[in-house]
């Protein structure tokens, strides 16, 4: 991409300029180039964009929720429209390979075909009285206006799984996303607004982390959604607590693949690969920590290890690359110190790639797998998000659960095995939100729940009948017949 686009936020009916500082997108790949540009978004920016958002919300809401559904039909179907244009643009601004961008760019328009369906759905409920002549009808409602604060690593579809719904269930909502993500938040939003979606119904304000901050404690705001880091989405719910507005938080992963004695040993080096590395690592839901059975770990580390020394790391446009770099050279610099430290400290290196790549300007990092067994190297626990796998060795399968059921989080696990009683066993041991039997810890469908265990999630999980349970409240209906 040659020319910078400009950036704007969206409030009310309008595309604006906003108030504040000078804002850029960057290239983590060629890191002098700029992306998209603009000014970002103001506290004046804000509580318009709160207003038009409170304003546009009885209308919204009265609506029948077909009509609410076809506009995210209709901006779904202008997603796969745009989708090789608006992938290229997300594997230029964010750094995953292009093909895993234009598949990012299909799946939000996949999650928005989803939604736009839900008001098909079961609304409630029936329950008898006891009572004569009384009927007890559990019913819905919107929560009204809702803060969506979301993360750079899946910059479209994590936005449409929070805005799809909040939108489908009859709220309105005020965005801020990642800084670092812009364009691709100016293109979602886009295809909402061409798709006719009402005034007011979707704000979009572009600018630094602490307008998210000031976003999440407005006054005016009746619910946040957020992904990003456990420490933040603590904070931001400890902060809406006080003030009695719910939180729903997807935060942090340091996700397990299980190799047990049994497993398909080419089924699982593909499938740790494609946990691990894909989008460079960046995801919450990324495998992190390999457990490995000591009785085929030589076997298995050798086959992994030379897979990974052979992925090929470059420039995310270029087809024939597997690995584009991470989000920032901050990112890279914590990745590489974060790796220095284990290897001071006694864990060895597999890969023999060395991690920092010096002949590029981009933020690369090369995949790389530490043997972590025997040592208590912190890097076992905690989350990186970069393209590196840290690996213990097992004696047997209660071990090996026990080993994916350490730490903080409990995101997801996969666990690789051709016998039905491990696989049995795994989903009464683990303590996970998602558990993958045979394949990679990443992916999530739209229309079953997604999010975590333990310090992996807070509030109800998302997509799939579950984004009811936090974008609406009951009401129930005690109704007698007026005679
Ligand atoms: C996926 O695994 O495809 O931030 C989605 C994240 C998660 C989404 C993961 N909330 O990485």
């Amino acid at each position: 991409m040659t020319t910078t686009v400009e950036l704007r936020s969206r409030i009310g009916n309008r595309w604006v300029t906003g108030e504040g500082a000078q804002v850029q997108s960057w290239s983590p790949t060629h890191p002098d180039r700029v992306i998209a540009e603009g000014r970002a978004a103001e506290a004046v920016d804000l509580a318009a964009a709160v207003s038009a958002a409170s304003e546009a919300a009885q209308a919204w809401a009265r609506l029948p929720a077909a009509s609410r559904g076809a506009y995210l039909a209709r901006a779904s179907a202008l997603l796969t429209e745009r989708a090789d244009a608006v992938g290229s643009e997300l594997a230029s601004e964010e750094g995953k390979t292009l093909t895993e961008g234009i598949g990012e760019v299909r799946r939000a328009a996949a999650i928005l075909d989803y939604f736009s369906r839900v008001g098909d759905h079961n609304a409630g409920s029936v329950y008898n009285s006891p009572r004569v002549g009384e009927r007890i009808l559990v019913t819905r409602r919107p929560l009204g206006v809702i803060a969506v604060v979301t993360p750079f690593n899946f910059p479209i579809a994590i936005p449409a799984w929070k805005i799809g719904p909040a939108l489908a269930y009859g709220n309105t909502v005020v965005w801020k996303p990642a800084g670092t993500v812009p364009l691709l938040a100016v293109r979602l939003a886009e295809a909402l607004v061409d798709a006719g979606l009402p005034d007011g119904v979707l704000n979009l304000l572009i600018g630094p982390t602490s307008l998210g901050s000031e976003l999440v404690s407005h006054p005016r705001i009746d619910a946040i959604t957020f992904t990003g880091s456990t420490r933040v989405g603590r904070a931001i719910a400890a902060q809406a607590a006080a003030r009695g507005v719910a939180v729903q938080a997807e935060l942090g992963g340091k996700n397990a693949a299980v190799v047990l004695a049994d497993a398909d040993l080419d089924l699982a080096v593909s499938q740790v690969i494609a946990g691990a590395f894909n989008s460079s690592g960046q995801k919450c839901t990324a495998t992190s920590r390999l457990i490995v059975d000591e009785s085929i770990a030589d076997r298995f580390l050798a086959r992994l290890v030379a897979a990974t020394d052979a992925l090929r790391v470059g420039d995310p446009l270029l087809e024939q690359t597997q690995l584009g770099p991470v989000i920032s050279d901050a990112s890279r610099q914590s990745l590489l110190n974060a790796i220095d430290a284990a290897d001071r400290s006694g864990v060895k290196r597999l890969t023999t790639r060395a991690p920092r790549i010096a002949d590029r300007d981009g933020h690369f990092v090369a995949p790389t797998i530490l043997d972590c067994t025997g040592t208590d190297h912190e890097i076992w626990d905690d989350e990186l998000f970069g393209p590196v796998l840290a690996v213990k060795r097992v004696a047997g399968t209660p071990e090996a659960f026990a080993e994916a059921n350490r730490g903080e989080f409990g995101l997801t696990a996969a666990v690789f095995t051709r016998n039905l009683g491990e696989a049995l066993e795994a989903i009464e041991s683990i303590d996970t939100g998602i558990l993958h039997i045979n394949s990679e810890s990443a992916g999530a469908d739209p229309h079953v729940p997604f999010g975590g265990a333990k310090g992996s999630g807070l509030g109800p999980k998302e997509q799939g009948e579950a984004a009811q349970d936090f974008f609406t409240h009951t009401t129930t209906v005690y109704l007698r017949g007026g005679a």
